[in-house]
């Protein structure tokens, strides 16, 4: 097997496989943290981190925005004279760049990979007929697919929502094209399955009925979970917070919403939370706090790797860089005992004005070394052992005693309040939390390594 996959034609001929060569390199096109086959712990670094390429960004988004038009030309689109034969040449190109950096999965929407047809047949077909490449090109390249989805948002059909739309038969259309994805996903092996709530969410109350579009929603993702389960699909099917954009208010808001509502409507042992570093900024939280609070309840799952600008409110899916960030994520994500079936998904797009061709690989190495740096962060965390050490001494006074039954459920409000009432006010509580110490910590790791 070549070092990496060509089709037809190369897309990228000036640009060969992606070597580590460490952090004195000045090689733009080569890894100066990311080396895949280093040990960190008990795993080698591609294990750990499992990057993914997001195929949507990557490959179909051109660089429009509201106020411009496409800026990328993609050799793989502009080449073709029919939409099915330019999805031919896009997978040619996307299973290059995937193995010539080295990402061993990918993620993708329906319609990313094959345009729709006339009927739901017709787009079910043109869907199937792209898998079958797919599925010959995985089986060559080893590259695997870690989630699936469908795009029940771009279609003007959807502008109303999708499984919570007001109108019948935009759900019922909606259920053909999950149901074709989920087939999709299953033929792939697809290691997950995701749900973004694209439009699942409401412009304004004034014309809106929220109780039954939640309900819509939990109805529409459990016959999703049902044909899936019935169909052999056995991994997570995941749900991608986010609070508002394209809607106003989406349903999905956050880590701790969606587990409530996963919760409420039963659908909490088959649904695991992606979650996105960008949303969780829109959401008012930290990356690390949506991925703490998932993990805390038992709903960690994949993750879309990306950032957002701090200076606005919009959901730039820009490629991460900051160590701080990725060093607190990866800890989140050690702590929560890594990846199973999830991954750090590229859901990253290069800007409007990057438009050499390189500049896709060079934000992808970026963003792989980011997290490789992180990881080696969140590792030297918990092997040092000052932080968790603090950390477990802050809670060491409900470890035994009164302390330790409080802590088990073992003691009424009565009890708590006598041994308070005994103890008076003396100088308890007024412990430092020590937090500019443990940042000094963490930011030497970060400057040491
Ligand atoms: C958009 C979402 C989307 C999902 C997949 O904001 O991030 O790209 O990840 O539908
Ligand atoms: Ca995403
Ligand atoms: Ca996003």
């Amino acid at each position: 097997m070549a070092d990496f996959y060509v089709g037809k034609k190369e897309y990228f001929p000036k640009i060969a496989k992606i070597k580590y060569e460490g952090p004195k390199s000045d090689n733009p096109l080569a890894f100066k943290y990311y080396d895949a086959e280093k040990k960190i712990g008990k795993k080698k670094m591609k294990d750990h981190l499992r990057f993914a390429v997001a195929y949507w960004h990557s490959f179909c988004a051109d660089g429009a925005d509201p106020f411009g038009s496409a800026t990328h030309s993609h050799p793989w689109i502009t080449g073709a004279k029919t939409p099915m034969e330019a999805a031919d040449l896009k997978m040619d190109a996307a299973f290059e760049f995937f193995t010539k950096l080295g990402v061993g999965l990918y993620c993708f929407h329906d319609r990313d990979v094959a345009p729709e047809g006339a009927t739901p047949a017709e787009s079910e077909k043109n869907l199937f007929t792209l898998v079958a490449k797919a599925k010959k090109l995985q089986k060559a390249t080893g590259v695997k697919l870690l989630w699936g989805t469908a795009n029940v948002f771009s279609h003007p059909r959807y502008m109303n929502g999708a499984a919570t739309n007001p109108e019948f038969g935009v759900v019922a259309l909606a259920a053909t094209q999950v149901k074709t994805a989920i087939d999709a996903t299953i033929e792939l092996g697809g290691q997950g399955y995701t749900f973004w709530g694209g439009r699942e969410g409401y412009m304004s109350l004034i014309n809106t009925d929220l109780k039954k579009e939640k309900d819509h929603l939990a109805r529409f993702l459990t016959m999703a979970r049902d044909y899936g389960r019935k169909h052999g699909f056995k991994g997570p099917f995941y749900i991608e917070p986010k609070p508002m954009e394209p809607t106003k208010h989406q349903y999905d808001f956050d880590s701790e919403t969606v587990i409530g509502f996963l919760r409420h409507y039963g659908l909490d042992k088959d649904f695991r939370l992606n979650i996105e570093a960008n949303h969780a900024e829109l959401a008012g939280h930290e990356f690390a706090h949506e991925l703490e609070t998932a993990a805390a309840a038992g709903f960690f799952g994949s993750v879309d790797a990306n950032r957002g600008d701090t200076m606005n409110g919009w959901d730039t899916d820009q490629f991460p860089i900051s160590y701080y960030e990725t060093a607190m994520a990866m800890y989140a994500i050690l702590k929560a005992g890594g990846f199973t079936s999830g991954g750090l998904n590229f859901d990253a797009k290069i800007r409007r004005n990057s438009v050499d061709p390189a500049d896709l690989f060079i934000a992808h190495i970026g963003g792989m070394d980011a997290f490789a740096v992180g990881l080696e962060i969140a590792n030297k965390i918990i092997s040092d052992g000052k932080i968790p050490a603090f950390v477990k001494k802050r809670y060491s006074s409900f470890n035994t005693g009164d302390g330790a039954k409080f802590d088990k459920g073992d003691m009424t409000l009565e009890q708590l309040a006598g041994i308070g009432a005994k103890a008076g006010y003396g100088k308890t509580g007024l412990v430092s939390g020590k937090q500019e110490y443990l940042e000094n910590i963490l930011n030497q790791y970060l400057l040491q390594h």
